[in-house]
């Protein structure tokens, strides 16, 4: 097959979302997501202007060297804006290879590891009885593993607390909000959440917290050691992903699982992490480190040192990304847990997928290719609108990770 026309499409229906739909000429089509939240149309972009002019006339079938040709091609090497739009084209790729032959991506992958996908949810509150009382609704809705965001006193933001439980958006139209933070409060505040979850909940449900990138090493030793108490799934982004030598000194003082990546692009910026064994699980997606292709190399070089993939799941990558993660966490054996936040009734409205939630698992549909499609006309009714993430600043004002 030959690629007639390649779109890129941006709309925003509740959240931005960068979509690209590669048309070939025996009239099949793949989808990928390409979405960098808060700086969406600089991917759109670098499709646009750079990668579509590529493909057109290319064959659809060599995934491996359209990746390498787009990759190695660029010279500049692996970033955020690169990796997402190189990851739209080999999902893309992907789906239509899985369309031709008649068969869902994961059967391309080596067929099932497994029958289910554990996933996790995100419940969240301004103080811990309302996260807590968050976490019971999702146990009711059948979820075995739930990550608990508390609003932290003192603190008119923290991290993961937006808009009611089932939803939080990280994004807001306008400019950036900003947050005030304070470690000191945190870190008082996160061990106790824990405490009363764990006596509210008891010992059945897997629990998980994300530090988003903000301690220091030491700060998220501390944090780490006080949670072993509470038998935590995994503490994520204790420390900056992007600095190793941070997660060294972290190992020498927690047992809690960490898990690491969302942010990562390629597999230089974990390979240390996972031959020295520094961390437990890898959450670095299909969209961010470049598609399925480089994600399935990652998780072979993971599997001998017992890291499992864990990858991100939240509501800015589209359900094409879901449905792509979902075809690798069926395939690969050391799959550990998948993030799933439900997406809005209006990303619904225009994306449609075959996976479904099922007691605490998603099962993908058996539909060839990746299982996900977006519907153009439904994107139209919903243009883009520029938002960002928020913006976090310590008590001074000085600047500080979100
Ligand atoms: O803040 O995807 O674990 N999940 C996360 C996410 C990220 C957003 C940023 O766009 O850390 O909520
Ligand atoms: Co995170």
């Amino acid at each position: 097959m030959r690629i007639t026309e390649a779109r890129v499409i941006v709309c925003s229906p509740g959240r931005n979302f960068v979509t690209l739909k590669i048309v070939t000429d025996e009239g099949l089509y793949g989808v990928g997501d390409a979405t960098l939240n808060g700086r969406e149309m600089a991917v759109a972009a670098y499709l646009q202007e750079h990668v579509v002019p590529l493909l057109i006339g290319r064959g659809s079938d060599r995934i491996e060297h359209t990746w390498q040709y787009l990759f190695k091609g660029s010279y500049w090497g692996a970033g955020p804006v690169t990796m997402s739009a190189i990851a739209a084209v080999d999902m893309a790729l992907w789906d239509l290879k899985g369309k031709r032959l008649g068969v869902p991506v994961h059967q391309l992958l080596g067929g099932r590891s497994r029958d289910k996908v554990l996933v996790y949810g995100h419940a969240n509150g301004r103080d811990n009885a309302e996260t807590i009382a968050a976490a019971e609704r999702y146990r009711d809705l059948g979820y075995r593993a739930i990550r608990l965001q508390a609003g932290v006193p003192g603190l008119e933001h923290a991290y993961g607390v937006g808009r009611g439980d089932l939803f939080y958006e990280p994004a807001e139209t306008g400019s950036p909000p900003e947050h005030v933070w304070s470690t000191e409060t945190y870190l008082d505040h996160v061990p106790r959440l824990f405490a009363e979850a764990r006596e509210a909940l008891g010992w059945d449900v897997h629990l998980l917290h994300d530090a988003h990138h903000r301690l220091t090493p030491t700060e998220a030793g501390w944090l780490g050691h006080r949670l072993e108490d509470y038998r935590l799934f995994w503490l994520e982004d204790p420390v900056n992903d992007l600095l190793q030598d941070g997660f060294r000194h972290l190992r020498r003082h927690t047992r809690t699982p960490i898990a690491v990546g969302e942010v990562f692009n390629s597999v230089f910026q974990l390979h240390q992490l996972v031959t020295e064994q520094l961390v437990d699980y890898l959450r670095t997606t299909v969209l961010r480190t470049g598609g399925i292709t480089p994600l399935m190399k990652i998780a072979h070089l993971a599997e001998p040192y017992q890291v499992r993939l864990g990858s991100h799941g939240a509501t800015d990558l589209s359900p094409i990304t879901m449905a792509a993660a979902l075809q690798v966490d069926l395939a690969v054996h050391n799959f550990g847990i998948q993030e799933y936040m439900r997406h809005s009734d209006a990303t619904a409205e225009v994306f449609s997928s075959s996976y479904a939630f099922d007691d605490g698992y998603l099962v993908p549909g058996a539909e060839p290719g990746l299982g996900a499609d977006i519907d153009e006309a439904a994107a139209a009714r919903f243009p883009y609108e520029r938002a960002y993430l928020p913006v976090a600043r310590s008590v001074d004002g000085t600047v500080t990770s979100w």
